[in-house]
Parts: structure tokens; C-alpha cells; sequence
């Protein structure tokens, strides 16, 4: 009985070295982190086919399929230098009907070869930067779950080709239990048959643990100095990872990310966004693209790094101990969201940065929807939110539950050790963040002159939405009033007056034109014109400035409609916010 134990033991021993460890015998320091299965891992696969005598052959064999891969001549087929892909009337068709299911256009990428050309989208001054040549190396880490494969494997050979090989230390495809047969002993094959020297490797978790989870898996995989974080449908361009790798080794503790290319979702068309934009947040938790502050901007080469206060979160690099140390990811968050501005928060105010890499450019599928499931059919996005506000934002939490008041009693798990990392790493306070970080942030009840909702008593009507969403432009409506504009109250009426004199919500303003008289919520220009207004506290009313009129509103009932009138002092140009602040 003892010596089967014993053996069954070896025999579990042998298994897990298999699983766990690439088993390439021609570098030692190729060895999985140790705390892998501690992720409910399931198997590591494709051991590599070639067996290199040395190191110095191995990377022989490397150079020669990146130096082949670098002249290789022009070609002319669908997609190629990143040029939209053309499909037949029955092509379309099949497109149309697959859609659905994988939420981008599967026909145009099946066409496209693996390894297609795309062009520069660099600056021109980006070529012309020498990066010293001992930089540190790589492991890329691509989590996926039931992603077409296409633009999983192109993913892979975009990196493959175009990465020195000195500093890809290994691509980690992780696949997150997805069910979809293709990605099993398919992708195992065609990854051994093209790249036999094991540089891609291939692994699986044993249950779906959501992309947080596992890039948190990925990342216990990875034995190369620096992660960097894809997505599984992304196409690396030229010299995408020497500004990366240049920049960590100058500053340890920095979270970087590519420019991200846009690959467009129905022709594979490749192209970048025009521009570069930094990134924000909004109070209800989502990120946000924007534009460079002009205040950074003035001092800014075209291929500097720029600071930004957060990222989009699929595409980054982060040296590897760094990222351990900063307490990686949140384990707590399921399935998708919310980790971009986690890492972000925490890496400002626990003593790192994080910056935008301007000469170095990935593409990305943008999709419209997800092609996995979201078990539960729970508000994932918003709960892990719950816990980024929880943990890192202090009494500004307050704002994001303004705008979430259905979660503030939804239970999204425990964060006392997300509370304790925060504590061990003394991070700073939120409100530091918002005033070193991000100061051109607003914040709708702090320094403004008068904020929560706009009443006229006559009618007891509050300034309103109506339901619509304020990211595009609306006329302002009337609506009863809520009690109150604090936490737990829709934030369909907060708006505050500001100390430039706008009337305004997070990003929009009350516009009125001399044309009038609609009034209308436009995106805050900064620069008052037909964005001012005055009110008078004592007489109630609102003056638009340049037209000299006053808000009115023509309803009795129940809504209506606000605008700008001669005024005449009638009750309903009289108006009420429901705080003042004094200054
Ligand atoms: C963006 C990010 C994404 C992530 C997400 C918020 C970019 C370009 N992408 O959404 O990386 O930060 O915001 O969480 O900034 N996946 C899994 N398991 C899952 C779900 C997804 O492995 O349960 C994989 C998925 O196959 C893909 C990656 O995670 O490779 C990101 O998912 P996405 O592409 O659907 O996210 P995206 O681009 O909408
Ligand atoms: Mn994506």
C-alpha cells in the first residue's frame, strides 16, 4: 500500500512538473513562477518541438525567423498594409449571420493572412529615437474566452514578428475555460507547428475566473522582466516594445501603456484614432477618453511619454516585480470592468505613475459586445466598481453612488484585504489624486458657487434630463422635484453653478444661443460665450449673459421644457438651487 502511495504521489508530482513548467531544456530561468496552481490552473501545454543545443542557437534560430519576417516582400491580399477588406455579396451575408456571435466581422478576418502588413502609425520622429541596446525583456500575457481565432493567433504573430528577440522573453495565450472546440487541440497544433522553438506558449484555467483573474494568472505564469497585458484581438506594430522596455528601465515604477490603433470591427480596416488622447473617468465609474491638457501639452516632443490619470485597461506594461508589489489586480473582481481605473487610482496614490507611449502603437478590435457569457447575468462592471469606490475613494465614493444609487446595497464582496494592501503600501488619499493627478477634473460640489438640483417654486418643477442620457446633446427638461440631491437620489437633476459661471453636470453645459430660445446640454468649452450665466440669489432669477435674457420655462404640469426669455421677473423665471456655498 506504502509503495503505491508513494508511486501515485510521483505520479501527481510528475503531472503538476508537466503542467506547470515548459518544460524547455535550453534555459534554466525558463521556469514557471512557483505559486501558479494557485490559481486553479488547469494544463500548460506545447512543450516546444525543437530542442536547441545552446542558448546561442536558440536565439539563431529566433533572429532568423524575425529577420525573415522583417523583409518579407510586399503583398497584395485582402487587409494587407492595413487596408479595409472587401467581401463578395455572400461573404457579407455570412458575416451578417455570424455577427452575433462573435460580435466583429469573422469572414474579413478569416481572409486576412496571419501575419498581414499594417503601416507605421508612429510620428515620424518616433523612427528616428536610438534605444540603447541592453533593455530589459518581456513576457506578454493574452487572456481570451471564446475569441474568434483569427485574431487570437494574428495577435500572436504580430508579436512574434515584431518584437526582437532578445527582448520576447515568451507570449502566454491564456485561455479562460472558454467552450468553444477550435480553441482546444486546434490552437495547441497550430501553435507548435509555427512556432516549434516554444516562444508561444498556451495555457488553461480549469473554471472560468474572468479576464481580472486571469491576467492575474497570466501574470504568475510569466518569468520575463516586464508583462505586458494584450487583448486577444490586438496587431502589434513596428517597434511597439523598445519605447516600453526603454521607459521601465529608466523609471521602475511606472505603469505604461501603447497608443491603441483602432482595427476596425466590420472591415479589419487598421488605422490609428487621429491624435493622441489621455484618460479620465466619470463619476459613475466608467473610463474615458480625452484630450491632452494644454497645460502638459506645451512641453510635450511627439515622443514623449504623457502622463495620464488613467487607462482603458486591456493594453499595458508594467515591470513584473512592480506589478506584484503594488498588489497586481483586484482577485475580488469577476469577469470584466472596472480593474483599468483600480490600477490606475492605485498606482498614482501608492507612489508609481502611469503614462501613455506615444511611439509605441497596438492595434484593437473595438467591439460593440462581448462574445462570452457574463454568468448570473450580474452587473459585473458595476460591482467591481463598488469596490474600486470602496477602496480607493474615500469620501469622493459619494459621487460615484450619486450615480449608482442601485448599488448601494448590493453586496460586492469583501475588501478588507484590498483595504490592508492599501494600508501596508501607505497610499495617499483620493483627494490628492484628484488635485496632483487630475486636477482638471470636476467635481459638482466642490468649489462652485451653488450646486444639487435648479427649482422653481411656482411650479415646484426641478431642472430634468428626462431620462436621456447627457452624453449627447438634449434639450433640458422640467420634472418634479426629488427630495433630495445627496446620495440615493438620481442624478438626472444635479447640476451646480460653477465659479466660472457655467450651469453645468460633469462634462455638459447649459447652452443658449442668440438664436434661441431652446436651451440645450452641449459639452463644457471653458470659454463662457453661450455658456455664461448669472444668478441673482436674492431675486431668483438666471441670466444667460450674452443674450441679457432670463431661464424660463412654459409648463404647469408635470414636465416641460426650459429657455430664455426677455426677462419680466414672472414667477417662472424665479429659481432656487438646492445648496449655496459660501465662498
Ligand atoms: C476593455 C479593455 C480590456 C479590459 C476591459 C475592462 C482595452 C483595449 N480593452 O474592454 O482589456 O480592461 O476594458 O475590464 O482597453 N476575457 C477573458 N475572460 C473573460 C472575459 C474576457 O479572458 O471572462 C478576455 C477577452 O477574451 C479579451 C480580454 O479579456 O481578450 C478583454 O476583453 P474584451 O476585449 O471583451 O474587453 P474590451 O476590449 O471590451
Ligand atoms: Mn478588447
Amino acid at each position: 500500500l506504502g509503495c503505491f502511495g508513494l508511486l501515485y504521489l510521483c505520479g501527481v508530482f510528475y503531472f503538476l512538473h508537466v503542467a506547470f513548467h515548459d518544460r524547455t531544456e535550453y534555459d534554466s530561468e525558463f521556469e514557471a513562477a512557483d505559486d501558479a496552481d494557485s490559481v486553479a490552473l488547469g494544463i500548460g501545454v506545447v512543450p516546444p518541438k525543437l530542442k536547441f543545443s545552446s542558448r546561442e542557437a536558440l536565439m539563431a534560430f529566433r533572429y532568423k525567423r524575425y529577420e525573415r519576417a522583417k523583409r518579407r516582400p510586399q503583398r497584395d491580399g485582402p487587409g494587407e498594409m492595413g487596408k479595409p477588406v472587401i467581401l463578395t455579396v455572400e461573404e457579407q451575408r455570412e458575416a451578417d449571420r455570424l455577427f452575433a456571435k462573435e460580435t466583429f466581422n469573422v469572414v474579413a478576418s478569416n481572409k486576412v493572412a496571419m501575419d498581414r502588413s499594417i503601416h507605421d502609425t508612429r510620428h515620424p520622429e518616433c523612427k528616428n529615437v536610438n534605444y540603447p541596446k541592453a533593455l530589459p525583456n518581456a513576457s506578454i500575457v493574452v487572456v481570451f474566452c471564446n475569441e474568434a481565432f483569427t485574431p487570437l493567433v494574428r495577435t500572436a504573430h504580430s508579436i512574434v514578428n515584431r518584437s526582437p528577440p532578445e527582448y520576447l522573453h515568451e507570449v502566454i495565450l491564456l485561455d479562460d475555460y472558454s467552450d468553444r472546440p477550435e480553441l482546444g487541440d486546434n490552437l495547441l497544433e497550430y501553435v507548435e507547428n509555427t512556432w516549434p522553438d516554444g516562444i508561444v506558449k498556451v495555457y488553461r484555467t480549469n473554471e472560468r475566473s474572468g479576464l481580472i483573474r486571469a491576467k492575474l494568472a497570466g501574470a504568475m505564469l510569466a518569468t520575463g522582466d516586464v508583462l505586458i497585458f494584450l487583448d486577444a484581438h490586438c496587431e502589434v506594430n513596428n517597434g511597439w516594445i523598445e519605447p516600453i522596455l526603454y521607459r521601465i528601465k529608466e523609471k521602475h515604477s511606472v505603469v505604461l501603456c501603447p497608443m491603441i490603433d483602432s482595427i476596425n470591427d466590420k472591415t479589419l480596416e487598421y488605422s490609428d484614432q487621429g491624435g493622441v488622447q489621455i484618460g479620465g473617468f466619470s463619476w459613475n465609474g466608467h473610463f474615458t477618453w480625452r484630450p491632452i491638457p494644454k497645460s502638459i501639452k506645451q512641453d510635450l516632443s511627439p515622443t514623449d511619454p504623457v502622463r495620464s490619470p488613467t487607462m482603458a485597461g486591456g493594453l499595458l506594461a508594467v515591470d513584473r516585480s512592480y506589478f506584484f508589489e503594488i498588489g497586481g489586480y483586484d482577485p475580488g473582481m469577476d469577469i470584466w470592468g472596472g480593474e483599468n481605473l483600480e490600477i490606475s487610482f492605485r498606482t498614482w496614490m501608492c507612489g508609481g505613475s502611469l503614462e501613455f507611449i506615444p511611439c509605441s502603437r497596438v492595434g484593437h478590435i473595438f467591439r460593440s459586445a462581448h462574445p462570452y457569457s457574463f454568468p448570473d447575468h450580474k452587473d459585473v462592471h458595476g460591482l467591481n466598481s463598488k469596490r474600486l469606490a470602496e477602496v480607493w475613494m474615500d469620501e469622493y465614493k459619494r459621487l460615484f453612488y450619486m450615480h449608482r444609487k442601485d448599488l448601494l446595497d448590493k453586496d460586492a464582496g469583501d475588501v478588507s484585504d484590498r483595504i490592508a494592501l492599501r494600508k501596508k503600501l501607505k497610499c495617499r488619499s483620493f483627494k490628492w489624486y484628484l488635485e496632483n493627478v487630475y486636477p482638471e477634473k470636476y467635481i459638482i460640489d466642490e468649489n462652485v458657487k451653488a450646486w444639487g438640483y435648479i427649482r422653481n417654486p411656482q411650479s415646484s418643477l426641478c431642472l430634468d434630463l428626462l431620462g436621456k442620457d447627457d452624453k449627447t446633446v438634449i434639450p433640458v427638461g422640467l420634472f418634479y422635484c426629488q427630495i433630495s440631491a445627496g446620495v440615493g437620489i438620481s442624478s438626472n437633476q444635479i447640476f451646480s453653478w460653477s465659479q466660472d459661471n457655467e450651469l453645468r453636470r460633469e462634462e455638459v453645459c447649459l447652452d443658449a444661443t442668440p438664436a434661441g430660445p431652446d436651451v440645450l446640454l452641449l459639452p463644457c468649452h471653458g470659454l463662457k460665450g453661450h455658456q455664461e450665466w448669472y444668478h441673482n440669489m436674492e431675486s431668483g432669477i438666471i441670466k444667460h449673459v450674452v443674450t441679457n435674457k432670463c431661464l424660463d420655462h412654459n409648463n404647469v404640469g408635470s414636465s416641460g421644457k426650459v429657455s430664455i426669455q426677455e426677462c419680466d421677473g414672472k414667477d417662472s423665471q424665479i429659481w432656487a438651487f438646492e445648496h449655496y456655498i459660501e465662498s
